[in-house]
């Protein structure tokens, strides 16, 4: 691909030996040119003069006591472990990222921010940061690595929050077990230094990591991430956690539960995942009911694989393909989690930029993607479908016999492997994520729109051709409302799909935020009202997704909300992260279920007027 003759030289990205969020030796040169064709379209100033007075004061929080509590913390942290967030904020990339506010912002920068960072060494010092949180009443909002990119990043719920930056300093893989085929990590610890800890002791065992592999393996489980091995459900297969709950007490859950011998581990804590008595390990996920410090995880003993590719020819044909995947994902001839994409992103993830295939204002017309993807190794097709089997070669093509049997029912799809693509095709990136290898290739994305940013639209529906065109229809009809380009990936399993539409934006335009603001709100509204909820959301559309969740009067949130009352009385930890408000911060505005960021966008406040 031809080399952008304007990329300006750009620092060289951390490795991960010189930080824990840093790149493997190994993609030393993919991320180094990743970040040069980022930075290469990037028209925004690196960072711009605070404007507002710094650090932002958390709620209801005189600067006078506000100076004192920091104090209070550098004495017991250590100084250089408690840093003020009062410098210009920096977006950054992928690799470089901030923990100082969300990088891919829709308000204001400087509206989604803390006022501290701190660094805990250890599970004690989160303890002592949580007891200190509540004597001053503060709110904390603990980050694992902060790359919660697309769903609010590091940036905390309520400005002002002092954030925990747990990964920094605490990223130990703290066990492997080869038997066991498990192992246990801290928050600091990415698919990244996971991956490669694993080829460093010549274990045959896989990890899984989603499409891109710098995040933290506890935060996204935390957070009921996907990947796409047959281990792919993030939240299913973790074993055991430790976590410190609001009022800084220490719990293990699951057979953690339990002390072993001498004080040692239980020797059973990652083979048995509830122990007895309720399974607690579900309310710690998208809550902010405790912070996991630790996380046990099941690892996939290595087997063969093979990837492949199939399209199809008719934006018509979405319905049928999920018909077809339907049987074969619930009988387990579909190992893994595969990804059914629109052929736009044929285009987009080579990395060129929008204005490449399409010189226009708006959206790239359905003629213009068709006309290219013609001259592209898919060639004129609608869909394309990412699969991987596993086991030994003769599985594998029995297997294959079958997938191939089931969809060439779709007249004119098209089946190919990675060897019958060119060595820079995306299949490739496909085959390394879907066998446990984790990459940076998926930031291309990030190149269509010049200081792109993305937000994800996430429902779920269930994997039937009716319930998916639903959901599909609406996007198509509102994404053309708004002048987007439309990027649907669907994550498929046997009885439910994550339909995915990443929405990128120019983090320049204020028009731009104020569009993938509505356009989010709308997606929700419309999608609800059928019945379709989002697994997941960002940080500014958590309020109206969990109020999408309301049957029977509310009955879940008020669930939650004795949950939150009984576990953090002082409403401390995270408050409104998953629209869960502790009763401090509940009727005084602070939910945001209208128009409110999009008034925000462009220098408004997302906090109540108090
Ligand atoms: C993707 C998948 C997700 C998600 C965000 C992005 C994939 C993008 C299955 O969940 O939450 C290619």
């Amino acid at each position: 691909m031809a080399q952008n003759p304007s990329a300006k030289s750009v620092p060289r990205p951390p490795t991960l030996a010189e930080r824990h969020s840093g790149i493997p030796e190994r993609l030393a040169s993919i991320a180094q040119e990743a970040k040069e064709k980022l930075y290469s379209k990037k028209t925004l100033p690196e960072s711009v003069p605070r404007l507002r007075e710094v650090p932002r004061l958390p709620p209801d929080t005189t600067r006078e006591s506000f100076d004192r509590a920091i104090v209070e913390l550098r004495d017991s942290l250590g100084a250089e472990n408690v840093v003020l967030n009062d410098k210009p904020l920096e977006d950054g990339w992928y690799i470089e990222h901030p923990n100082t506010h969300d990088a891919f912002h829709i308000v204001d920068q400087e509206e989604l921010v803390c006022s501290a960072v701190v660094y805990p060494e250890s599970t004690a010092e989160v303890q002592s940061i949580v007891k200190w949180a509540n004597k001053h009443m503060i709110p904390i909002y603990p980050i694992s690595m902060g790359r919660n990119v697309g769903y609010g990043g590091s940036a905390p719920r309520v400005p002002g929050s002092v954030v925990i930056d747990l990964g920094k300093r605490m990223n130990k893989i703290l066990k492997i077990d080869a038997e066991n085929a498990s192992c246990v990590v801290e928050p600091g610890v990415s698919y990244f230094a996971l991956y490669e800890e694993i080829q460093r002791r010549k274990l045959p065992l896989w990890i899984d990591t989603p499409d891109l592999g710098g995040g933290s393996v506890l935060g996204n489980a935390t957070d009921r991430g996907v990947g796409y091995t047959p281990y792919g459900d993030h939240f299913a297969n973790h074993c055991g956690m430790e976590v410190v709950l609001p009022n800084g007490e220490l719990l293990r859950t699951g057979m953690g539960a339990m002390p072993g011998k001498n004080g040692a581990d239980n020797p059973t804590w990652q083979s048995f995942q509830p122990a007895y008595g309720p399974y607690s390990d579900g309310i710690f996920s998208q809550s902010n009911f405790g912070i996991v410090c630790q996380m046990g995880f099941w690892l996939m003993p290595e087997t063969g694989h093979q990837s492949y590719m199939i399209t199809f020819p008719h934006d018509n044909d979405f319905a049928n393909i999920v018909e077809i995947i339907r049987p074969l994902a619930q009988q387990r001839i579909l190992g893994n989690i595969p990804q059914l994409r629109h052929v736009i992103q044929e285009l987009s993830v080579t990395g060129l930029p929008k204005s490449h295939w399409f010189p226009g204002p708006g959206r790239v017309p359905r003629d213009v993607v068709r006309k290219h993807a013609s001259s592209l190794p898919c060639g004129d097709c609608a869909w394309v479908f990412y699969g991987t089997q596993y086991g030994d070669p003769a599985s594998i093509k029995t297997q294959l016999d079958m997938i191939k049997s089931a969809f060439s029912k779709i007249h004119g799809s098209r089946f190919f492997l990675p060897s019958d693509l060119p060595p820079d095709h995306y299949i490739h990136s496909r085959a390394a994520v879907c066998s446990g290898v984790p990459v940076l290739r998926e930031l291309d994305w990030l190149n269509w729109v010049p200081n792109a940013a993305h937000l994800f639209f996430s429902p779920i529906t269930p994997t039937r051709g009716e319930d998916a065109k639903i959901v599909h229809d609406i996007n198509v009809r509102l994404h053309k409302k708004y002048g987007f380009d439309l990027f649907p990936t669907l994550c498929v399993a046997g009885r439910e799909m994550h339909y995915i539409a990443n929405i990128i934006y120019d983090r320049s335009s204020q028009d731009e935020k104020r569009r993938a603001t509505a356009l989010m709100r709308d997606l929700i509204t419309e999608a609800a009202k059928e019945g379709y909820g989002e697994y997941r959301t960002h940080l500014l559309f958590a309020d109206q997704v969990a109020g999408t969740y309301n049957w029977n009067n509310n009955a879940l949130m008020r669930f939650n909300e004795t949950l939150k009352d009984a576990l953090d009385p002082n409403g401390i930890l995270a408050p409104g992260r998953n629209g869960i408000w502790p009763k401090n911060f509940r009727g005084k505005g602070w939910q945001l279920m209208g128009a409110e960021v999009e008034n925000a966008v462009g220098g408004g406040a997302i906090t109540p007027k108090l």
